[in-house]
């Protein structure tokens, strides 16, 4: 493929894609953090959320999340970087696989703490961290997405 043909593949999967939903839970004890259906996929714009502060004392946190896509996708796949003050702390890969065209599908993953991690203080986190996410079909970048965090 030409990086023209890359680039407008890249916009055409991006125009057929949404977020449904996102749902946060304690992946022990199962108690929903966070829900929210405003699509924080869309690039351009800095998305808020606001999540109970308790989440970060939490070993594992379970993500569930709905999309839809119009257009097949070979390798679903996300980057994410948790930045504080534009610092990253924390990078995470996720990988889904195969999305077939016109489908909703739901994703779960779990998010661990690094056995040794020190979670900063809530009001010291608080507005400061950034989760980037960088949506991908195998190696071809779709978007990148930013939402602010405030722990409350
Ligand atoms: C590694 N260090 C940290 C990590 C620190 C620190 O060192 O002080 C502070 C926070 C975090 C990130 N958290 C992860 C938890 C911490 C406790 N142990 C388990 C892991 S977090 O709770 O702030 C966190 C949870 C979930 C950060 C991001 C997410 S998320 O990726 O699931 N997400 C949520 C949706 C709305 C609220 C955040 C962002 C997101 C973005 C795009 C898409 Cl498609 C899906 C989700």
């Amino acid at each position: 493929m030409t990086e023209d043909e890359k680039t407008k593949k890249a916009e055409e999967i991006l125009k057929s894609f949404q977020i449904n939903w996102i749902c946060l839970r304690d992946a022990d004890g199962g108690k929903v953090f966070w829900q929210g259906k405003e699509d924080i996929s869309l690039p351009g714009v800095e998305h808020e959320a606001r999540v109970p502060k308790n989440i970060l004392k939490c070993r594992a946190v379970s993500r569930e999340f709905s999309f839809s896509s119009k257009k097949q996708i070979e390798n679903f796949r996300l980057e994410q970087k948790v930045l504080f003050k534009g610092r990253c702390l924390e990078e995470w890969d996720f990988e889904f696989g195969f999305v077939m065209p016109e489908s909703t599908n739901t994703w779960q993953s779990i998010m661990e703490a690094a056995p040794e991690s020190q979670m900063m203080p809530a009001s010291v986190l608080n507005g400061n961290v950034v989760v980037e996410t960088k949506f991908f079909d195998e190696d071809l970048l779709i978007c990148t997405s930013r939402v602010r965090l405030f722990y409350v």
